[in-house]
């Protein structure tokens, strides 16, 4: 179901000029109400009548997350406080956590945009949606909720964690979609197994997973275990939360809901924009945010464009799958690795589990890259061949892809952690 037809199947002309329309709004707005915006232009020599035609929006310098908390708590507010709906806050890694702001408009839009992702899966008012995302400030589950909620579907905010128990409610409460994060699928999938249930006890159909990278592979074995539809979507608070694209059934990429964040996919040395198809660093405008407007923001997200036409009928742009962040490539002996490269090799292999942990470290002046995965069937452990088999068939398949060697751990089903929200499966200990 296309949930917003005018919207999402706009003719690309006309989405062009509304989001003129909208982004010459927005920045004469923020230039006026937000001292932040209009110290940064004036210093930069930009006006707001400087923006003629869309590739005017090149002249506006770009607003960073380090801008976002040195003006923390509500330094970049366009609106009165008393205007507000609602306040949530990203975990920063250090310090301070990143302030969202809502107003009523705003939260409209959100569950909009939430709403029609989810209907892009298939999601419909029969869905039954149990909600495994950690309710509170992080914007997962409210955004999501909000978003099915207004689909018409039931939802069981479960939060995350419990894992036994999320399994019991969605084997008893005959849940249809799980919105959580693809690590936290997998591991929901793992205990069901442990618990003696199969995809065939549950009524699952649809995953909505997003908040962290995952491959097509990952998803592959998540679509297996789980038996259901999988569904990537991608969104970042300071933007708005869940809601800026997501996937639809046709699965080539992720429909940006361009009439309210404008993409740029650029060059992260040269910040010129790269052809459709190019990986680059997403950079993203709200063009319709009316508590904290935020244009041209460094998402650090590696992604790619397409504007061909999709099949599912749907107009706007889409992004690639996240190939990673420019803050998690690692350099290791000067080759450039993403995580999702390695991600990618052991989802392919049946003969190793769906967890795993990256480690880097220094040994004198090498860079040493360890890889550390579940086997599959615990019983290879106890067979040194088929183990240092396997050990070096993983080793090859790695080097394939990433160019160097790493070093193989193999361990126990079940014995690296698991993540209930967001996992953390990198350790770079050259940078600690
Ligand atoms: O994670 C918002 C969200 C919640 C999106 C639920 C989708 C579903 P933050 O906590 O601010 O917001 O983290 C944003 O998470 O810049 C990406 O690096 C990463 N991220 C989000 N979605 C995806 C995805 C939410 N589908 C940061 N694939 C972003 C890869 C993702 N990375």
């Amino acid at each position: 179901m296309i949930y917003d037809p005018v919207h999402e199947c706009m003719p690309v002309e006309k989405m062009r000029e509304l989001q003129l329309e909208r982004l010459q709004k927005i920045v004469a707005y923020a230039y006026e109400k937000v001292p932040f915006y209009r110290k940064k232009y004036d210093e930069a020599g930009v006006k707001p009548s400087d923006i003629k035609c869309l590739e005017d929006i090149r002249k506006l310098p770009f607003t960073v997350k380090s801008d976002l908390r040195d003006n923390y708590p509500y330094g970049l507010l366009a609106v009165e406080k008393t205007k507000l709906k609602r306040i949530h806050a990203s975990s920063g890694t250090s310090g301070k956590p990143t302030v969202v702001c809502y107003t009523d408009h705003d939260m409209e839009v959100w569950s909009d945009c939430c709403a029609r992702l989810a209907a892009a899966a298939g999601v419909n008012g029969d869905d039954i949606v149990q909600v495994s995302f950690g309710y509170g400030l992080f914007t997962g589950a409210l955004g999501m909720h909000q978003g099915c909620e207004k689909l018409g579907a039931a939802i069981i905010p479960a939060s995350s964690g419990n894992t036994e128990r999320q399994v019991m409610l969605l084997k008893d409460l005959e849940a249809t979609v799980l919105v959580c994060t693809p690590s936290y699928a997998l591991y929901i999938g793992e205990i069901m197994e442990k618990l003696g249930y199969s995809k065939k006890d549950l009524k699952l159909r649809i995953g909505l997973f997003g908040s962290e990278a995952s491959t097509e592979e990952m998803h592959r074995e998540i679509a297996k275990k789980l038996g259901i539809f999988t569904n990537d979507n991608y969104g970042l608070s300071e933007l708005i939360g869940p809601g800026v694209s997501g996937e639809c059934t046709e699965k080539c990429g992720m429909h940006i809901n361009e009439d309210h964040f404008y993409p740029e996919v650029l060059n992260p040395e040269t910040f010129e924009p790269v052809p459709d198809g190019t990986y680059g660093e997403l950079v993203l405008t709200s063009l319709t945010k009316e508590g904290m407007p935020v244009i041209r923001y460094r998402t650090k997200d590696i992604t790619a464009l397409d504007h061909s036409p999709c099949k599912c009928g749907r107009t706007t742009v889409r992004m690639a799958k996240l190939r990673g962040r420019t803050d998690d490539m690692l350099i290791i002996r000067g080759v450039n690795v993403f995580p999702s490269q390695i991600e990618g090799v052991l989802m392919n292999m049946p003969e190793v589990g769906g967890q795993y942990e990256i480690t880097v470290y220094r040994e004198g002046y090498m860079d040493k890259l360890e890889v550390r995965v579940e086997v599959a069937d615990g019983s290879y452990l106890t067979d040194f061949n088929k183990l240092e088999a396997l050990r070096q068939k993983i080793k090859h398949n790695l080097r394939t892809v990433l160019q160097i060697d790493a070093i193989v751990k193999l361990v126990e089903p079940l014995s690296l952690k698991r993540y209930e929200g967001k996992s953390k499966r990198v350790t770079d200990l050259r940078k600690i």
